[in-house]
């Protein structure tokens, strides 16, 4: 009888035994596409009707567009948060990193590249760093096997006109192997860079962080695309980054693992110098235009097609959420800020995991808070945040800051049109009071940024 029961279940083990096989097993690679400076609207899936993103648009068809996914308002603190899983003033990164600036992201972070190293996945980084370029902060020092790109911003060389700045370096790994490359080259480059590291390690599992210069300005396109969008050469950047994520995605099936592959397709910040609508703000204000990013992800036979999620996630949710997935634990020894967010990712009804968002302005003035469908500017006395977000909209009908406390239901007012705080003295208050009881706890318990010292 025992031996019949033994005979049962090794047959049974043996028909399902397609369901355990290793292919299926294995842990999924693992591709974050970062665009600088591309905005809400910026692609067809969230409503571009000017430029053509056929690709983006099978992505979307594919997989799960996020509609309420925040990053920061500049570069540098969007990227902190990308790698830390934390807000970027809780480990102490400013807005923007310049090439004079001696402060990078602490080398004792850990980044996301470190959690899934864990896991002995290949990683690299391919493209815009801007979490420090001194060697002791570069992605090969945080968890990146290989690096090839632009350590910062790419306004920060010589050209256009900043005399202050060194040539702009192109670097591999630690090694300066460029100055001044030809920027209409870069995203070709980088996405070349990005194929050859998916083909070479297509047998194991890997990571692929390629945070592209463009849409950033200086903008540049190459020959193929400069010219041809509908939308001058912003919309030329955009439609090359759209070839781009196609080459990725056909290299992926070319190789036979695009069902075990996770794709993230997001951005930093909001648009530069040009409208979110039907956001209010862009780049640099903490209105949803300079913060709320187009964000799409695709996992076939994980994450449902043509699926929509409007719950909070955003950049701080990467780490812990990768963590998750490849089944490594994430930091235990320091405070985390983001959530996991597979059970959005599986399923976008299942409900809310985060529903507070904290908005930070580059000068590290926190200046709005979200709870659920409430956003409440908390109309802080003037401060240098203020000022330079004040400035920064002038002219653009999005209006400064508020001075006084205003609130707005993102739920029938995704546009910030209309402040609501007078009706709701009571979410004014409890607002409030969250907002300042979190900034104390970040403050408490916030990190040092690392420190470069001249040798
Ligand atoms: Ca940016």
């Amino acid at each position: 009888m025992l031996a019949r029961c033994l005979l049962v279940v090794a047959l049974s083990c043996a028909l399902t035994a397609p369901a355990t096989s290793s292919a299926q097993t294995r842990l999924p690679n693992i591709v974050l596409i970062f665009v600088d400076d591309m905005g809400y609207s910026d692609i067809g899936p969230f409503g571009n009707t000017k430029v053509r993103t056929p690709h983006l648009d099978k992505f979307a068809a594919e997989g799960m567009k996020f509609t309420s996914f925040y990053a920061t308002p500049v570069c540098s603190m969007s990227r902190a948060c990308l790698m830390t899983g934390c807000y970027n003033v809780r480990v102490s990164i400013p807005g923007v990193l310049f090439p004079m600036d001696k402060v990078g992201l602490n080398p004792s972070e850990i980044t996301v590249a470190e959690v899934v190293k864990q896991k002995g996945y290949a990683t690299c980084a391919i493209g815009k760093w801007h979490l420090g370029h001194h060697p002791e902060f570069l992605p090969t020092r945080q968890g990146f096997d290989q690096y090839f790109g632009i350590p910062y911003s790419n306004d920060m060389g010589t050209k256009p006109a900043r005399p202050e700045f060194p040539p702009l370096p192109l670097i591999r790994d630690e090694t300066k192997i460029e100055t001044e490359p030809d920027q209409s080259l870069l995203t070709r480059r980088y996405t070349e860079e990005a194929i050859k590291f998916i083909r070479t390690h297509r047998s194991q599992p890997f990571f692929v962080y390629l945070p592209h210069t463009m849409i950033h300005t200086p903008l540049a396109a190459s020959a193929d695309f400069k010219g041809k969008s509908q939308m001058g050469l912003i919309g030329d950047t955009i439609e090359e980054i759209d070839w781009s994520v196609g080459q990725i995605m056909q290299a992926l099936k070319d190789e036979k693992i695009d069902e075990q592959t996770l794709v993230i397709f997001t951005s930093d910040n909001g648009p530069a110098g040009r409208s979110a609508a039907p956001l209010r703000g862009n780049k640099t204000t903490t209105f949803e235009g300079g913060v709320r990013e187009p964000c799409m992800m695709r996992w076939p036979g994980k994450i449902p097609a043509a699926a929509v999620c409007h719950e909070i996630a955003g950049n701080i949710d990467v780490l812990p959420t990768l963590a998750k997935i490849v089944g490594a634990e994430p930091p235990q020894d320091r405070i985390i800020d983001g959530r996991e967010i597979t059970s959005l990712m599986f399923d976008p009804q299942s409900g809310p995991v985060r529903e507070v968002q904290l908005y930070f302005h580059g000068s590290g003035q926190l200046q709005a808070i979200r709870l659920r469908e409430w956003k409440l500017f908390l109309g802080r006395p003037d401060s240098a945040g203020q000022k330079a977000n004040k400035k920064a909209v002038e002219g653009k009908k999005a209006g400064g800051m508020p001075a006084t406390p205003a609130l707005f239901n993102l739920s029938n007012d995704v546009g910030e049109t209309k402040d609501v705080a007078a009706e709701h003295p009571e979410i004014v208050a409890r607002l409030r009071s969250l907002a300042n009881e979190m900034e104390n706890e970040i403050k408490m318990h916030k990190r040092p940024a690392g420190q470069h010292i001249d040798t």
